[in-house]
């Protein structure tokens, strides 16, 4: 598992190379919006269980027929079973943007993912639109607590949902 510098001095040390102006560049990205970042992870662990809820009920009220008979989501088990995934997305994403690198996600969370919910009928659809209203809900969220560029917190997020469904948002 590694974050943004490890990744990029492995790049380097595999060449052989020093560190140039674009490698420097980009580790004064990382290190310039680290404490915005940091704020935002430290928001959604603040506000985990109301954001994987408030999702919850806006997704399910925008595709109701998730939790009709026939749906992913009917049944009390399935219904918790797709809480609980999205609390791992929302759990991951807090990871990654510490880390400032997706490859936290790539190791722990979209390894086999897709064949998994393929083979279990679970919609690739909804599960986007569920990962993208906590994507919009942390936003608000950050930005109501000051932060000046709230879109650092979009790339886990759209990282995730890129994966799943191998089309780009
Ligand atoms: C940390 C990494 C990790 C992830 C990501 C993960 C996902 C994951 N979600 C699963 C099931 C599931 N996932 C959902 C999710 C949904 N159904 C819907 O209709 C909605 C669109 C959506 C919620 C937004 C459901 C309902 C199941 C249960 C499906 C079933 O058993 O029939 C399963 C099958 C095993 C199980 O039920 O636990 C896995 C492995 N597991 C992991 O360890």
């Amino acid at each position: 598992m590694r974050d943004a510098v490890t990744t990029l001095i492995k790049n380097y040390d595999n060449t052989g190379r020093y560190l140039d102006s674009s490698a420097l560049d980009s580790i004064k990205s990382y290190f310039d919006s680290g404490l915005d970042r940091i704020k935002a992870a430290a928001i959604i662990s603040a506000n985990a269980a109301g954001i994987v809820k408030e999702a919850g009920v806006t997704l399910f009220a925008q595709v109701p027929e998730l939790i009709r008979p026939g749906g992913n989501a009917y049944t009390t088990r399935r219904y918790a079973a797709c809480l609980r995934d999205m609390d791992y997305y929302l759990r991951y994403s807090s990871y990654a943007l510490v880390a400032g690198n997706p490859d936290v996600l790539d190791e722990r969370v979209l390894t086999g993912l897709r064949e998994t919910y393929n083979s279990l009928g679970v919609p690739i659809a909804p599960t986007v639109i569920g990962i993208q209203l906590m994507k919009d809900l942390v936003k608000a969220k950050v930005q109501e607590a000051g932060v000046a560029d709230p879109s650092v917190v979009d790339y886990p997020f759209d990282y995730i949902t890129r994966s799943i469904s191998e089309t780009s948002i």
